[in-house]
């Protein structure tokens, strides 16, 4: 009997997606999101990075988030939450029709590829105590430029980034613009997004969801949790 066999509307009997990585990481939240947007049963591993975590050669490329379902591992946070849209489709988080569903797919490549992905390169300055470039800064600071002046031409806001209905897009790029205009505002001195105006209710509107609320506490506390890691590590280090 297939996994999907044994289950229930939105429960399920037996058998539990699990979402492996850790709730610091804004694509791990993405799927996460979509998980509790569609009231699915699932578990949570905590998988981290690097060669002490063997769970992540169940990854081919070593990243997280991965998930495993029906039994087999679902790998790229895009291809998961559309594998998760297409195996349990009772709660939609994507638009029925073509184009529409096209343009929710376009509003995610365009905030990860061209947004997300340049700002990546900033992230060892702004979070991790490392330094960037001032190379680095102009060729980010021009990229993000281009991605932003695209975002801002696609996204609706109305009241959901791509129209009247919650989709995944909102679950993805609520997670990826916080975290951007962070770090623009730590290295670049000035946050990208500051004059994006529909932004803060946007996402204060999806804050209040009990899902966003979840998933923001959750995040909180594996902070907190890294935090405490770090400093045993540098403890640890100290006393050897
Ligand atoms: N394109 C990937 C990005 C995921 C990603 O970059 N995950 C980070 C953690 S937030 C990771 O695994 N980094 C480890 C590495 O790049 O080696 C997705 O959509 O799932």
């Amino acid at each position: 009997m297939g996994a999907r066999a044994l289950r229930t509307g939105s429960r399920q009997v037996g058998i539990v997606i699990r979402l492996c990585g850790f709730p610091v990481s804004n694509y791990y939240n993405k799927v996460k999101l979509v998980l509790l947007e569609k009231g699915l049963a699932f578990e949570e591993e905590f998988v981290g990075l690097g060669r002490a975590f063997p769970r992540l050669d169940a990854s081919p490329a070593r990243k997280i988030p991965f998930l495993e379902d029906a039994g087999t591992t679902i790998v790229e946070s895009q291809p998961i939450v559309e594998y998760l849209e297409d195996a349990y489709p009772q709660v939609p988080l994507m638009p029925a029709d073509p184009i529409a569903r096209a343009r929710c797919r376009e509003l995610i490549t365009i905030v990860e590829l061209y947004l997300e992905w340049p700002a990546r390169r900033l992230y060892p300055q702004a979070f991790f105590g490392g330094a960037v470039s001032e190379e680095t800064r102009a060729d980010v600071a021009r990229e993000l430029a281009r991605g932003l002046a695209a975002f801002t031409r696609l996204a609706q806001f109305s009241p959901y980034v791509g129209g009247e209905q919650l989709t995944v897009a909102d679950c993805a790029i609520a997670m990826h613009l916080p975290l951007i205009a962070l770090a623009t505002e730590r290295v670049l001195g000035t946050n990208v997004l500051a004059e994006l105006e529909p932004l803060k209710p946007w996402l204060e509107r999806l804050a209040a969801r009990p899902s966003f609320e979840r998933v923001a506490a959750e995040r909180t506390a594996g902070e907190a949790a890294m935090a405490a890691r770090r400093a045993a590590r540098e403890r640890q280090a100290k006393e050897n």
